[in-house]
């Protein structure tokens, strides 16, 4: 819930059945408890027949969309960081799950799971200026399965091989070269191209939008998964965040100072 005291981190404004979400949490739209509740209840709140259509945007002329899971919430006493019920899973599946398609309108830089919250929207119109950053490796983070498969839902094994195990920012560019973005336009356009990609979706049939994306989302998870399968990637994930690279990960961002990481 938006608690009334306190100023809300995401708004959401409604105009021609097209919801317009816009991340407001300074500086770097960090993806804190609170921004997510209230990015879940602005979700909440954008629902048929009134809306058609979702965007999800930051502050106009924003240098960071999202900075990704804030780092500050992420824990450090031997508990997997990345659960269930973690509010970045939990936001990620209410976009997959949302009746209507939902549009990630991307300016400035993104990064961590704020990529996977980007590439879980139903489509992505990014500015020619906007980086990606998928960055577990280095912070130490065990990323968890389904934020894996979102991922490999979207881009190619060797695009999220690279990204993943350089951590490095690849632009906008080449992620529309790839395929995992939509339209690469000029920052000046983003507005004008989202706009006009929405005005599309709400003249089609909310009805078999909303079908089609909900078959869409079960046949892209129907994956055979045996429990030794399911156990053995758990291990692992747990062996990375019960080691010392994932403490330092987190402690040098903490000192904003490049990590030493041992492989232990
Ligand atoms: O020092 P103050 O208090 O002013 O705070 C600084 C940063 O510490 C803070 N901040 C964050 N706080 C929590 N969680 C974050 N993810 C985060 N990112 C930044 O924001 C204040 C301004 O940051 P600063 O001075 O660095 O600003 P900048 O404009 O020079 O640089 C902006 C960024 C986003 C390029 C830079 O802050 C940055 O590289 N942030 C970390 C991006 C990142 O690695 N995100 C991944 C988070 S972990 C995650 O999403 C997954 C769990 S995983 O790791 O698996 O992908």
């Amino acid at each position: 819930m938006v608690a009334e005291e306190q100023n809300p981190l995401v708004r959401c404004e409604v105009a021609n059945q097209v919801a317009w979400i816009t991340l407001d949490s300074p500086p770097v739209n960090a993806l804190s408890i609170h921004l997510i509740d209230d990015l879940a209840e602005a979700l909440h709140s954008a629902q048929p027949p009134e809306v058609r259509a979702v965007v999800i945007r930051a502050v106009p002329g924003s240098t960071v969309f999202s900075a990704g899971h804030d780092v500050r919430e992420l824990p450090v006493n031997g508990r997997d960081p990345l659960t269930y019920n973690d509010p970045l899973r939990k936001v990620i599946r209410q976009i997959e799950a949302h009746p209507c398609p939902v549009v990630a309108m991307v300016e400035g830089s993104v990064w961590g799971g704020a990529c996977e919250v980007v590439f879980s929207c139903d489509l992505v119109v990014s500015s020619s200026e906007s980086t990606f950053a998928l960055t577990p490796s280095r912070l130490g983070v065990p990323y968890n399965m389904s934020g894996i498969l979102n991922i490999l839902k979207v881009a190619d094994m060797h695009l999220v091989k690279e990204m993943l195990f350089t951590a490095r920012s690849v632009s906008a560019a080449h992620l529309g070269r790839s395929g995992v973005i939509n339209s690469v336009v000029p920052p000046a356009e983003l507005g004008d191209v989202v706009a006009s990609m929405t005005a599309s979706i709400v003249a089609t049939s909310p009805l078999v939008n909303r079908i089609l994306k909900e078959e869409l989302r079960v046949l892209s998870n129907a994956h055979p998964l045996t429990p030794e399968a399911y156990e053995r990637i758990q291990a692992l994930r747990r062996e990375a965040y019960d080691s010392d690279d994932y403490q330092e990960g987190i402690q040098a961002f903490k000192e904003k100072r490049p990590p030493v990481f041992r492989g232990s």
